[in-house]
């Protein structure tokens, strides 16, 4: 029986030999009773388990291939555990003997199997689970080690059945339990490869060659764009505890789980149940790992669950929602307090005594020529260019520009006010924006003065009484 499903798994990377003996260090607990284990979908996780004793526990996991929605217009046809990415949540207790059946629906077109972390023993179950469409595999494993453990179909080729969506969670509680919380929630990042780009509508196959390359599409928590925001963001409220089981089923990237705008108060690193950090930003979540995060709502408001690698999530989907209701505390955080208008220097120079800070005014033409060029370097130059040449289509020329030397009063207001819409420069159309200046009457009546005396212009000059009068 054994050799059939090593001939059968082919060029999936489980190993076929090794005799599965589990007896590294099992728990001397008694065995009593049995019951069929609750299994959940993300982001729901089954209740805690209360029981001070190890029993048989029986789970019965269905694979099955769904067309579903990826994005909104966008769908692909999923790989899944219990017909839904992640697959179903499965809780044990450290010391339960598991018996896992694996039924694969009859509508399948793959063999499939499973490979637990959580197991002890070669393939992590994937050998002994390998099942046809139509067909039932069972299997039994002793849950030794507590923690959280991603699980996966590890059937080949590999990476295509992890990258269709075939992972999930399992969490083995600790026989101690874990401290209580108010609210605990499944949470599941994975990406997707598909052949059209990132929102590119209709049904999309699986992309082989960017799986590849290991550039997604896609980068999501619970499946889908949209699976845990909006109307499915997950719910809380001030001054509880809310704890985050998060695992990252790649099957390329590792995660920089971050929440916006909360710490985490623990994380137990990677899963296990030793090691556990406090007051955390961002913690690292591999590929084929995992992280529990517990933190305590304080206030109020939104608090957005991303991969802090961001381009993924504003780009690509990987974006979660906590939506926390009660009171606000403003005094963890206030909210906006004021907004005043801020002048960087000028606002406060200028509110200086004159003896002070003594304003640099120019005291004849030539002064008045060599500021003007200063401020057209630091203020006009990057958009106008060098010598006022301006940028063909996108920047009009300063230099014999017919639009310039028609109207004084026009041009100071250009400066004051910024400019849009359509103008013809020298015959040629511009349709851009220029945004307002932001410059003194003195430095505007040099800027003016520099450029209508240089560069060809008609050599008119610009005093700052000028720019008074026409700021009126
Ligand atoms: C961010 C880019 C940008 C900066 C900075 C900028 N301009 Fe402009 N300017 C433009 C654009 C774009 C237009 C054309 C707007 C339109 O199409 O309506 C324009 C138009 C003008 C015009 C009228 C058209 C012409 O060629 O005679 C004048 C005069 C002018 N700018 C002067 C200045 C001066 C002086 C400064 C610096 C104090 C300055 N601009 C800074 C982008 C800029
Ligand atoms: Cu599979």
């Amino acid at each position: 029986m054994k050799k059939i499903v090593c001939l059968l798994i082919g060029l999936s990377f489980v190993g076929c030999s090794g005799e599965e003996s589990n007896n590294k260090k099992s728990s001397n607990e008694k065995l009593r009773g049995e019951e069929v284990a609750v299994l959940t979908d993300a982001p729901d996780v089954p209740p805690v388990i209360t029981r001070n004793y190890p029993t048989k526990v029986i789970v019965n996991l269905e694979t099955t291939e769904v067309k579903e929605r990826i994005a909104d217009g966008v769908d692909y046809t999923f790989w899944t555990f219990g017909g839904k990415v992640p697959g179903k949540f499965i809780r044990v207790r450290e010391g339960d003997l598991v018996e896992f059946h694996l039924h694969n629906h009859p509508d399948s077109k793959m063999p499939h199997n499973i490979d637990l972390h959580a197991v002890t023993g070669p393939g992590g179950g994937a050998a002994s689970s390998f099942t046809a469409p139509g067909h039932s595999s069972k299997f039994s494993f002793k849950a030794i080690n507590p923690g959280l453990y991603v699980y996966h179909c590890a059937t080949a080729p590999v990476g295509m059945h992890i990258a269709n969506g075939m992972y999930g969670l399992i969490l083995v509680q600790p026989k101690e339990g874990l401290p209580k919380v108010d609210r605990e929630y499944y949470v599941m990042q994975s990406e997707f490869y598909t052949a059209g780009k990132y929102g590119e509508a209709g049904h999309q196959p699986f992309s082989m060659e960017k799986a590849l390359t290991e550039i997604p599409d896609y980068v999501v928590f619970n499946g889908s764009v949209g699976a845990a925001t909006g109307d499915n963001a997950l719910p809380a409220k001030v001054g509880e505890t809310v704890r985050l089981y998060v695992g990252n089923g790649g099957p390329n990237l590792v995660s920089s789980f971050h929440v916006i705008g909360e710490i985490f108060d623990k994380v137990y690193i990677e899963g296990g149940t030793k090691s556990i950090n406090e007051n955390v930003q961002t913690t690292m979540i591999p590929a084929g790992g995992s992280a529990i995060v517990d933190f305590k709502l304080e206030t109020s408001g939104t608090f957005i669950l991303v991969d802090h690698s961001i381009f993924r999530a504003f780009n690509k989907g990987a974006i979660g929602m906590i939506k926390v209701e009660g009171n606000e505390d403003l005094v963890v955080y206030s909210g906006k307090q004021s907004d005043t208008v801020y002048i960087p220097e000028g606002g406060a120079v200028q509110d200086m005594p004159q003896d002070a800070a003594p304003k640099v005014v120019a005291m004849n033409k030539s002064q008045r020529l060599e500021f003007g060029k200063r401020v057209y370097e630091q203020n006009c130059m990057a958009c106008h260019q060098t010598g006022g040449k301006g940028l063909a289509t996108a920047f009009p020329p300063l230099a014999n520009s017919d639009f310039l030397n028609k109207d004084k009063t026009r041009a100071i207001h250009i400066i004051i006010n910024g400019l849009s819409g359509k103008i013809n420069v020298n015959g040629q159309e511009f349709d851009g924006v220029m945004p307002a200046q932001n410059l003194s009457d003195e430095d505007v009546a040099n800027v003016l003065t520099y450029i209508y005396n240089n560069w060809g212009n008609s050599g008119v000059d610009v005093s700052p009484g000028d720019v008074a009068s026409a700021r009126h």
